[in-house]
């Protein structure tokens, strides 16, 4: 139902003419509205349109878009691109059809200087066009091969297309690139085969032969184009940077190259290609934008959830899902342009993708692929349209022309269907990361006896429900969103709650649970809960101390010695005393849940006493208190939202993080971090809150039942989270982290070299938080 509601609003909004920016965000305001009127979520604001919108451009990664736009401006008119092509003209011009070749090879390379396909396509006609008529090449042929080129850009990296599927599906992209190299490789390979084919076959002329002077000299003079390719991905693969800063060395190096090697980047001219470069950004920020904003209203209206029932049947065969998908795709992309395309469609095929546990780099670069030849297929086929403008010729000239080539890269995307090994060969864990993998549905401590309880509770409930026993309760389906990953102990608390739920309401009272960010982070989630917009989230205290300055308190570096004292704490009045001050901002606290004793993982060493803590680039929760204590131990602290944490310790935008063992292991942060230090330095409890707004519109029965299974939860999600964190500590070590454990003495002396964080941040807190945990504390010191 949901999904004909998206569907239906979009394509009526794009009926009537509306550019497809502004239709997305029509589909978005119409999914609110329906959302609001069935099923009682406060929801339809504008402020939320609002803030969704600007945060959806607010982004690292697509910051890389201006400037490899940019890259692309610089290469063409600095004179890169011709020289391209007089290097492979040099060495491949005297074949049959040799103008083809080029166009080929010069494709390929281009692919690997810039990221978008029509700038590429644009060069490669104008620099090419003229010169295969002249030699008497069918127009029509030639400018379908030079379309069919263009669109390897975005397959090899960079590639826009890459970097925006990346950031709306939530994948690395570093990734994204390595494994696109092969694909956009056999793209270019096909059809230079089909080019010799229809050479052979159509009598295309040959070109002269060039001398081997000659060819020495194109080549040292192609030199400064071809090595930026290799500083850029090598660059990327060894981690020296990100991919916005490889966009950057790209825009700066063909800049130079351009301006003062070959001297053909005019002054004059700069801010011309300044402007379009930004023109460019412009569209595809504003449709970025604009999609956040309907992706999000996607995911709250659960439509992945239908999609993949839809999809069921073909779950279990994955290469039959994919193909379907791929199906999907080409219709969705023959019809839309490429950016709203992967704008739509992410949101819901990766649910899929993931739940049927397909790898999401492989997927990726499979959809661009597809997105791309969508590129040269009519109605839009926004590449095919660039050829026919520079030759002039006819839309069906041109896609004649384009054909055998068109045919042959859809071979390709099938063979990749078939063959998904292939796409991640250069993946830095070689041929064994599976491209398929089990996907992880109930953590392993879904006993048999827990499953029989909610079964029978299930059928005791319906038993129940048709006798009325269950009047006072509403239906209602709560959203609860997680920071960490479902197989964390929360993941179990939240099993609790449901069943409790379930058991006491007939079933009435539901929890749809949303895990690893994926519908928002911490702060954004309870923002929306202040906004009464979503129900529920468990998150840290930490990077609410913004709203809430008193939970400072828990922030305040070895506070607690062991969990019975942050109990003590939490269970008492202090616990009492936080509640009220959450509620007063619009958060109701059902329960303390437990994220544990926070230690440090690094890249650079082991951290076993306080010196060792200098100049680590360390990611901290956002709250300047933990920035104080970081910064007061010698790193360099930055904060930054969890979710953020693993691409950035990927990609070495930062050396280190902290947290308990639990989310290490859950998060995979082991995968990206050598050292492990058992510091011990702060413990943060998980806050499990309620919208106060949504929290007033329920009846007594139901806030008790919600409370209830809060509190039941809390002593599962403890005690799992106490005997996991032993055991994530040994599987991290098996996963091959270095781990030390501090002396007791060296923890004294950092925490003698953070002491003046207390006084620095007491007042910020309030005395009187600060002196109502340190009196719990005594008492359950017993001092
Ligand atoms: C989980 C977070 C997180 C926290 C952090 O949603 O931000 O480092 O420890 O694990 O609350």
């Amino acid at each position: 139902m949901t999904v004909t509601i998206f569907i239906v609003s979009l394509l009526a909004a794009m009926a009537i003419g509306m550019p497809i920016a502004y239709a997305l965000l029509v589909c978005g305001v119409t999914l609110m509205a329906f959302l609001a009127a069935t099923s009682g979520l406060v929801i339809f604001d504008s402020q939320i349109l609002a803030q969704r919108f600007v945060e959806g451009a607010d982004s690292f990664p697509l910051l890389a878009v201006p400037f490899f736009l940019l890259a692309g401006e610089f290469m063409n008119a600095g004179g890169l691109s011709r020289r391209i092509v007089n290097l492979a003209m040099a060495w491949v011009g005297h074949f049959r059809g040799g103008l083809g070749y080029v166009t080929v090879i010069a494709a390929v390379i281009m692919a690997s200087l810039s990221g978008s396909a029509v700038a590429d396509t644009a060069a490669l006609a104008a620099l090419l066009i003229p010169m295969m008529r002249a030699a008497g090449y069918n127009v029509g042929r030639a400018s379908g091969l030079i379309a069919s080129g263009g669109i390897i850009a975005p397959v090899i990296p960079p590639s826009i297309g890459l970097i925006i599927f990346g950031v709306a599906g939530n994948v690395s992209i570093t990734k994204l690139f390595l494994a696109g190299i092969v694909p956009g490789l056999l793209m270019g390979l096909a059809i230079g085969l089909t080019w010799w084919w229809v050479a052979k076959k159509e009598n295309v002329p040959a070109g002269r032969k060039f001398s081997l002077s000659e060819r020495l000299r194109t080549t040292a003079q192609g030199a400064f184009a071809l090595a930026l390719p290799v500083v850029i991905i090598g660059g990327m693969k060894f981690g020296v940077f990100t991919p916005t800063e490889a966009a950057v060395v790209a825009a700066v190096y063909s800049f130079l190259v351009g301006m003062f090697i070959y001297r053909e980047l005019k002054w004059s001219a700069l801010y011309g290609l300044i402007l379009s470069a930004g023109k460019t950004t412009a569209v595809v920020m504003f449709l970025v934008a604009a999609a956040m904003v309907s992706a999000w209203l996607i995911t709250v209206a659960n439509i992945p959830t239908e999609v993949a029932a839809m999809m069921a049947p073909f779950m279990d065969n994955r290469i039959l899902l994919m193909f379907m998908m791929m199906v999907l795709i080409v219709l969705v992309g023959t019809a839309l342009d490429f950016t709203p395309t992967v704008l739509i469609l992410t949101p819901v095929l990766m649910p899929v993708v993931l739940k049927a546990g397909i790898d999401p780099v492989y997927f990726g670069v499979m959809f661009i692929m597809n997105n791309a030849i969508g590129l040269i297929t009519p109605p839009v086929g926004t590449v095919l349209n660039v050829v026919c403008g520079v030759a002039r010729i006819s839309m069906e000239e041109a896609f004649k022309g384009v054909l055998p080539f068109l045919c042959a890269q859809l071979a390709v995307l099938f063979l990749l269907v078939l063959f998904p090994a292939i796409v991640l060969v250069p993946r830095s864990g070689g041929c064994d990361d599976p491209v398929f993998f089990n996907p992880v549905s109930n953590p392993k401590e879904t006993s048999m006896f827990k499953r029989r309880t909610l079964t029978t509770a299930l059928v005791a409930a319906t038993l129940f429900a048709s006798t009325s026993a269950f009047a006072q309760f509403a239906d209602r389906t709560i959203k609860f969103t997680n920071g960490v990953n479902e197989d964390h102990p929360v993941g179990l608390g939240v099993k609790k709650m449901q069943e409790v739920l379930a058991a006491k309401t007939g079933g009435k009272m539901k929890i749809n649970a949303f895990w690893g960010g994926s519908a928002g982070g911490d702060l954004p989630a309870t923002q929306a809960l202040r906004a009464g917009t979503q129900e529920m989230v468990c998150t840290s205290s930490s990077p609410l101390v913004g709203i809430v300055k008193e939970l400072g308190a828990f922030d305040l570096p070895f506070l607690f010695a062991n969990e019975r004292e942050a109990d003590a704490v939490l269970d008492g009045p202090a616990g009492v005393y936080f509640n009220k001050k959450l509620e007063e901002v619009g958060l109701v606290n059902l329960a303390y849940w437990e994220n544990g004793f926070r230690n440090l993982t690094n890249s650079k060493r082991p951290v076993t006493k306080a010196e060792e803590f200098d100049g680590i680039k360390v990611r901290v929760m956002q709250n300047n208190i933990f920035l104080d204590t970081f910064r007061t131990l010698g790193t360099n602290a930055v904060p930054m939202p969890f979710g953020e944490v693993f691409t950035a310790l990927e990609t070495k935008t930062i050396d280190g993080q902290e947290n308990p063992f639990v989310t290490i292991e859950t998060s995979k942060l082991n995968e990206v971090q050598k050292f492990l230090s058992v510091t011990r330095h702060a413990y943060t409890p998980f806050l499990v809150l309620y919208s106060k707004k949504l929290w007033d519109q329920l009846n007594p029965q139901e806030q008790a039942v919600l409370r209830e299974a809060a509190m039941e939860g809390q002593k599962v999600q403890r005690a799992a989270n106490r005997v996991l964190n032993e055991k994530s500590l040994a599987n991290l070590k098996t996963k091959g982290m270095v781990v030390n454990e501090v002396s007791p003495a060296e923890q004294r002396r950092m925490f003698e070299k953070v002491k003046p964080v207390y006084d620095r941040n007491v007042p910020t807190i309030g005395a009187e938080a600060v002196t109502i945990v340190l009196d719990a504390l005594k008492k359950a010191r017993g001092s």
